[in-house]
């Protein structure tokens, strides 16, 4: 049976750039990206679906429908905007990817794709190259589904041998869309302040240092992943990936050097409380060993790069 993808949520920062890096792999026809609202900017050149992920009738109908063989589902409420309200952080979270999961399952898909996070960590995990394998206490709603979302993801592994696999993704940087909800979106604001106003007001400290990735490299890290054989996924939970750690203090002076005027501000809100619990950086070894996960950008190569597209 030929591979035919379904990308659900495609609309957020990371699905339209999986989107377009599914499309180049597997050719236009074979990937389908859906969202809840109507289809913007590069998701437009290719096959699309307005579609209400709660609604799992026709969810399975469309599956069933198109032939669907893989899903990576992206749909989610983030760290900042699910604690405005938790209860249907839950219910869109942990609903849906238990919609896809027995998807998955009733309808022999062949491979699932599921982001889990660093917010499934907690104030008492260890800070510092946080390892794969250690306490997780979450204290967001967000985090509490990433971290329940792994335990259901490995067992429809177990239970069912159903293929999902997963990354606990940084903060993620990119151009092309921004953000939408997070505790790490900062490192993506102030490139675009930068650009248009020379100037950024940080809403967490100057040095509150998280695990940050370049979007290039996340795309990498999720096919990467996606395209490994069965046999070298060993965790099925959700593996920890790293590329960099910084703070916005140092993302500012990264950008002096590009635009020598600018200037940065610190305005802590709600979300400095979110950010201090979580991980300052990661140890990723079991996904360099198991898969041969390599980052490429750092701090200095991302601001270029961001800048230059920016700019343009
Ligand atoms: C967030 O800040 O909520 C996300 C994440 C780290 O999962 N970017």
């Amino acid at each position: 049976m030929q591979t035919t993808i379904l990308l659900i949520g495609a609309g957020g920062q990371l699905g339209t750039e999986l989107t377009q890096g599914l499309r180049k792999i597997y050719g236009s026809d074979h990937v389908i990206a859906s969202d809840i609202r109507d289809a913007q900017g590069a998701l437009k050149e290719g096959r699309y679906e307005k579609m209400d992920v709660m609604q799992r009738d026709k969810l399975f109908e469309f599956i069933k429908k198109n032939q669907v063989t893989q899903i990576y589902h992206l749909a989610a409420l983030l760290s900042a905007t699910g604690e405005k309200d938790p209860r249907w952080a839950w219910k869109l979270n942990m609903e849906s990817l238990l919609f896809v999961l027995e998807a998955a399952h009733e309808l022999k898909l062949h491979k699932v794709y599921w982001p889990s996070s660093i917010a499934a960590f907690g104030p008492t995990t260890p800070k510092q190259n946080t390892p794969q394998y250690t306490i997780m206490d979450p204290t967001t709603v967000y985090g509490i589904t990433k971290l329940a979302g792994e335990l259901w993801c490995e067992y429809y592994f177990r239970r069912y041998g159903v293929d999902v696999r997963s990354l606990r993704y940084p903060g993620i940087i990119g151009w092309k869309t921004p953000p939408g909800g997070g505790t790490t979106d900062y490192a993506v604001d102030i490139y675009f302040k930068a650009i248009k106003e020379k100037k950024y007001e940080c809403f967490l400290s100057a040095d509150t240092y998280l695990p940050m990735m370049y979007m290039d490299d996340a795309v990498k890290a999720t096919l990467d992943l996606m395209e490994a054989p069965a046999e070298k996924v060993k965790i099925r939970s959700s593996y920890n990936v790293g590329a960099m750690s910084f703070c916005p203090a140092q993302v500012a002076s990264t950008i002096k050097r590009h635009i020598p005027d600018f200037q940065i501000s610190y305005k802590p809100d709600f979300r400095q409380a979110i950010a201090d619990s979580w991980p300052k950086s990661i140890d990723d070894t079991p996904a360099r060993q198991d898969w041969g996960w390599k980052h490429q950008f750092g701090l200095e190569e991302m601001t270029a790069d961001m800048l230059k597209n920016l700019s343009a």
